[in-house]
C-alpha cells in the first residue's frame, strides 16, 4: 500500500497566510512526515495554482503580467513552506507545459467519451474593454440582501451564490462601464451523467468527516446540473479543440489535474504506480471552501476519464478565524507567515495550529492564547522538562548521559508509557485528529516532569543517575514523537543528545539516549513571548497600539560606574517561612559570602539555582526583606512580572566585574 499526499494548490496571487497553514498544509505535513516514520511509501504533492481571474486580477491591480506576477509568488509561497518545514516530494505550478498538456489531455478523453457538450449561453461583455466578464470582474447590488458591491459569484454579505446575470446594475470592475449581454459558446460538464455513479461511490465513503459529508449529501439531494468548464478569458490553458482557440479552461476543471501533473514532474517513470494503481490511498487536504471541488466535481472528472484512481479520504479543515473576525486578504486581517517569521520561530505556530486546528468547526486564532500556550505549555512543560534534565546531566553528571545500571519498576513503567504514546499518537494521526495527537504528545512531557519532581535527583544522589538516564530517554523519544509536529524542536532534541538520525516510528518506547554519550550545545527549545511582543502583534491587525518604550532620562558614565555589578555564583537556597514567592540566596563573589533575598520563588526550583552564575549588583544598601537581611540584588529580565535571570553566555569566574 502507498499513499499520495495532496494539499490544495493556493494560488499564487498573494503571500500565504496562517489560515492556509492551518487548513490543510500543516495536517498535510504532520501526516507526511508520520507515514515516512513509519517506512511507507508515501508522497506530498502540491504546487501553485497560477491561472484564473483570481490572478488576472491581481496582475492587473499591481500593473505586472500575470506571469510576473505567478512567478512572484510561487517563489514567495514556496519559500515561506520551506521556512515551516511544510516539506513537499514536488512542489509545482500549474503554468508548466506538463501540466498544460496533461489538462488538454484530459480534457479531450471526457470530451471523446461525451461527458462534455457545448452550449450557447448569455454573457455579460464590456464593450470598452473588449472583453467577457468572469464572475469576478463584475460588481454590482445583491438581488438577495441589497448589498451594494457584491461580486460576480458570491455576495460577501449575506454569502448567497450569484451568477453575474443577477447582479442589479452590473459594473465592469475595471472600468466601471455597464455591460451588455452577448451570446458566446461553452462547453459543459454534464455531471448529471455521473450522479448514481458519485452518489454509489459517496455511500462507500461514510466514515468521512461529517463537515464533507454534509456537504456532498445536500449537493447530491439537490441534483447535479451541467458545470461550464471553459472561460472567455486570455490568461490560462487554451481549449485544444481548432475552433475555440481563444477560450481556456476553468481554473477549477484543470487545477486538480495539476496534482497529476505535478507526480509526473515528480518522477516521469513512477508517477502511474501512485495514480493509476488500485494500491493507492489518494488523500486530499483541503479547506472547507474547497470540498464540492474535491468531493463531487473532481470525483466526477476522474470517473469519466476512467484511468485514474479515486480520492479515499478528503480530511476537510473549516476555517481559522483571527481575533473573532474571518480572514479577509483585501482588508487585511491576516496573519502573514513572513511577518510572523520576523519575530517568532515556526515551531510555536505549527504547534499553536495544531493543538487549535480546526478540525470539527471554525476556531479562533488569538495572540492572547498564542502567548499563553507558547509560555505555559511549550516553555514551561515541554522545554522545560528537556532542559531540566540536559542542565542536570551538565552540572551534576560530567556532561554524559548516565547508564542505565539497573531498571526499577518506575523506569520499566516510564517507557512503556512512552510506548504507548507512540502507538496511540500514531493511531490519531492515521484519523486525522491532529488536535488530540499533540495533546498525547504533550502528556508524555508532562508524566516527564512529574516523573523528575517525584524523584528529586538533585537530592537522591543515589538513584540520581537512574533516575536521569529515564528522562534522557524519553528524551530520546521525544526525539521522534515530536518530529511530524515540531520538526525544528525534534532535530535540536536530537542534535544535543547526539541521536542517531534514522529512528522510525515504531522504535519509540524501545529503545534509550545514548547511554554514555556527550551532550552538544545545549539551548533553551523555547523562548518565552512577552505582552509587549504580543501588543505589537495585535497592533498590525489595527487592535490596540504598540507598546512604547518608557525611556529615562540620559545619565553620564559615571552615573553607571557607581554600580559595583559582578558576577556571582549560587551556592545555596533556602525557603522563607510563609513567603510565597521569595528565597534566601547564598551567593559567592570569588571567596566573599553575600546573603540576598529574591523574588523568583514561583519561577526557579532550588535544585535549578544552585551553581547558576547570576549578574549581582554588589553596593546596593542592605534591606531587610520577608525578616531577612538582603544585601545587593540579582538581575533579571522582566517578562510580564515573571522574572528571567541573567546569566553571561560563556562560563566567567565569580567576581569578575560588569562594564
Ligand atoms: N486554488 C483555491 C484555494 O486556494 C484553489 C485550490 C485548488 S486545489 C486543486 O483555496
Ligand atoms: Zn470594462
Amino acid at each position: 500500500m502507498r499513499t499520495l499526499v495532496t494539499s490544495a494548490l493556493p494560488y499564487a496571487n498573494g503571500p500565504i497566510h496562517i489560515g492556509h497553514l492551518a487548513g490543510c498544509y500543516l495536517p498535510a505535513d504532520i501526516y507526511t512526515r508520520y507515514k515516512k516514520l513509519k517506512g511507507e511509501e508515501v508522497i506530498h504533492i502540491s504546487g501553485t495554482d497560477e491561472h484564473g481571474v483570481l490572478i488576472s486580477l491581481e496582475a492587473e491591480k499591481q500593473n505586472i503580467t500575470p506571469q510576473k506576477l505567478v512567478d512572484k509568488y510561487y517563489k514567495n509561497i514556496k519559500d515561506s513552506f520551506e521556512r515551516f518545514g511544510i516539506e513537499f516530494d514536488n512542489f509545482s505550478r500549474t503554468s508548466l507545459k506538463i501540466h498544460h498538456k496533461t489538462a488538454q489531455d484530459f480534457f479531450l478523453n471526457i470530451y471523446k467519451k461525451g461527458y462534455l457538450e457545448a452550449k450557447e449561453t448569455d454573457e455579460l461583455y464590456c464593450q470598452k474593454c473588449n472583453r467577457f466578464l468572469p464572475e469576478r470582474y463584475v460588481e454590482g447590488i445583491c438581488p438577495f440582501c441589497g448589498f451594494e458591491s457584491a461580486r460576480g459569484d458570491q455576495c460577501e454579505k449575506c454569502g448567497r451564490w450569484l451568477e453575474p446575470e443577477m447582479l442589479k446594475e452590473p459594473k465592469c470592475k475595471i472600468c466601471k462601464q455597464t455591460p451588455v449581454i452577448k451570446r458566446t459558446k461553452h462547453w459543459f460538464f454534464k455531471l448529471p451523467m455521473l450522479q448514481n455513479r458519485l452518489k454509489e461511490w459517496l455511500d462507500t465513503k461514510k466514515e468521512w468527516k461529517d463537515n464533507v459529508r454534509a456537504f456532498t449529501d445536500s449537493w447530491l439531494k439537490e441534483g447535479l446540473e451541467p458545470r461550464p468548464i471553459t472561460r472567455d478569458i486570455p490568461w490560462g490553458i487554451s481549449l485544444p479543440l481548432p475552433e475555440a482557440k481563444d477560450k481556456v479552461l476553468y481554473v477549477w476543471f484543470e487545477a486538480p489535474i495539476g496534482y497529476i501533473s505535478a507526480t509526473k514532474q515528480w518522477n516521469e517513470q513512477r508517477w502511474k504506480e501512485f495514480w493509476c494503481s488500485s494500491d493507492t490511498r489518494l488523500i486530499h487536504f483541503i479547506g472547507k471552501d474547497n470540498i464540492v471541488f474535491h468531493a463531487i466535481v473532481w470525483p466526477a472528472m476522474l470517473m469519466a476519464h476512467g484511468e485514474f484512481i479515486l480520492p479515499s479520504e478528503i480530511p476537510a479543515n473549516e476555517f481559522l478565524n483571527i481575533e473573532g473576525r474571518k480572514i479577509s486578504t483585501s482588508r487585511n486581517w491576516a496573519i502573514w507567515l513572513s511577518d510572523y517569521l520576523e519575530t517568532f520561530e515556526p515551531d510555536p505556530l505549527r504547534y499553536i495550529l495544531t493543538s487549535n486546528a480546526p478540525e470539527k468547526g471554525d476556531v479562533d486564532f488569538t495572540w492572547d492564547d498564542f502567548l499563553a500556550r507558547n509560555n505555559d505549555e511549550l516553555s514551561d512543560i515541554l522545554g522545560n522538562f528537556v532542559n531540566r534534565t540536559l542542565t542536570f546531566i551538565q552540572r551534576y553528571l560530567g556532561g554524559t548521559i548516565p547508564y542505565h545500571k539497573r531498571w526499577r519498576a518506575k523506569d520499566e513503567e516510564m517507557l512503556k508509557k512512552v510506548k504507548e504514546t507512540g502507538q496511540e499518537v500514531g493511531e490519531l494521526i492515521e484519523h486525522f485528529e491532529f488536535k488530540k495527537a499533540i495533546k498525547s504528545v504533550m502528556a508524555l512531557a508532562k508524566e516527564g516532569n512529574k516523573f523528575f519532581d517525584y524523584e528529586r535527583p538533585w537530592e537522591n544522589q543515589e538513584t540520581r543517575e537512574l533516575t536521569i538516564s529515564t528522562c534522557a530517554s524519553i528524551i530520546a523519544n521525544l526525539g521522534i514523537l515530536l518530529e511530524p509536529f515540531l520538526p525544528f524542536t525534534a532535530k535540536s532534541i536530537r542534535d544535543m543528545i547526539c541521536m542517531q538520525e534514522n529512528r522510525q516510528w515504531d522504535e519509540i518506547g524501545k529503545f534509550t539516549a545514548n547511554e554514555g554519550g556527550e551532550l552538544k550545545d545545549i539551548r533553551i527549545l523555547f523562548k518565552k513571548v512577552s505582552k509587549e511582543q504580543i501588543q505589537v502583534e495585535k497592533a498590525k491587525l489595527g487592535i490596540g497600539s504598540a507598546p512604547e518604550i518608557e525611556h529615562k532620562k540620559e545619565i553620564e558614565i559615571k552615573d553607571f560606574e557607581k554600580l559595583e555589578l559582578v558576577i556571582a555564583e549560587i551556592k545555596d537556597v533556602q525557603e522563607i517561612k510563609g513567603k510565597e514567592n521569595l528565597l534566601n540566596i547564598r551567593l559567592k563573589i570569588g571567596d566573599e559570602d553575600r546573603q540576598v533575598v529574591a523574588g523568583i520563588k514561583k519561577c526557579y526550583k532550588r535544585e535549578e539555582l544552585i551553581g547558576k552564575k547570576v549578574i549581582y549588583l554588589a553596593n546596593l544598601k542592605p534591606k531587610t526583606i520577608g525578616g531577612i537581611k538582603s544585601k545587593g540584588m540579582i538581575l533579571a529580565a522582566d517578562i510580564d512580572g515573571k522574572p528571567i535571570l541573567l546569566i553571561p553566555e560563556t562560563d566567567v569566574p565569580s567576581g569578575t566585574r560588569i562594564r
